[in-house]
């Protein structure tokens, strides 16, 4: 991470924690794991916001170097965000093509489950979170299926966590098996490890006890990097 990365995942951090996006207290994941935070991209629920937010995706892109020819947005929540990003991505001098699917198949009109921009050469999927990735594979697959090649994705908070596979924990994150056993390159805006070093250096006693729970949660949970 170079110090302009660096500095973008503070600022997004701090972003989130304002907007009430990224938030304190004890929250459930979808693996069933107790966390003292938790994400929730949904509530980016302004254009300001959400255009801020799609800025963020598009910094942290072009600083990544990652080449890719299209965005690829999985429903539902991945939806506004390729759209979003796309925007902003064209506004910096980037157009390019953007597609998502649908949940249900359509037996009318223009049928399929894909609408947008035709699947076609390195797609970038962009997504809100990252934990098991077991969303990042579903998106994968339709990519696959459509004859093109998923290449990248782009997110704005890693976990930095344990993968489940079958229930048990492993001992790297979805980020680190989409990585090193798919070949993808993965962008994320943050990291667990910012959001720590944010708790750390913020001053506030609120936020030096999210600090200690969220570093014994790291402890229990988290992968090394
Ligand atoms: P995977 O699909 O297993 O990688 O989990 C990603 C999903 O976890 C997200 O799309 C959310 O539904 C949910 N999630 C968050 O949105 N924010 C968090 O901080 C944590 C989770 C989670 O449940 O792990």
């Amino acid at each position: 991470q170079t110090s302009e990365q660096g500095q973008l995942a503070q600022d997004f951090v701090r972003f989130a924690v304002e907007s009430g996006v990224l938030r304190f207290g004890e929250f459930k994941t979808k693996a069933g794991r107790l966390s003292p935070y938790f994400f929730n991209a949904g509530l980016f629920d302004d254009g300001r916001k959400i255009g801020r937010l799609a800025e963020f995706y598009a910094k942290a892109l072009l600083a990544s170097g990652i080449e890719f020819d299209m965005v690829f947005g999985p429903a539902y929540k991945g939806i506004p965000l390729a759209a979003t990003v796309a925007v902003e991505l064209a506004r910096l001098g980037r157009n390019v093509p953007f597609a998502y699917n649908r949940k249900e198949a359509k037996d009318h009109g223009e049928g399929g489950t894909l609408v947008g921009a035709p699947l076609k050469g390195r797609v970038l999927i962009v997504d809100d979170v990252m934990s098991a990735g077991t969303a990042a594979r579903e998106s994968i697959a339709i990519i696959k299926a459509a004859g093109a090649t998923p290449h990248a994705v782009a997110i704005a908070l890693d976990r930095q966590e344990k993968a489940t596979e079958n229930g048990q924990d492993v001992d790297h994150s979805a980020v680190q098996y989409v990585r090193h056993q798919l070949g993808m390159q993965v962008c994320a805006i943050a990291r667990l490890a910012d959001l720590l070093l944010y708790l750390e250096h913020n001053g506030e006693d609120a936020m030096r006890s999210h600090h200690d729970k969220v570093l014994a949660y790291r402890q229990r949970y988290g992968v090394n990097e």
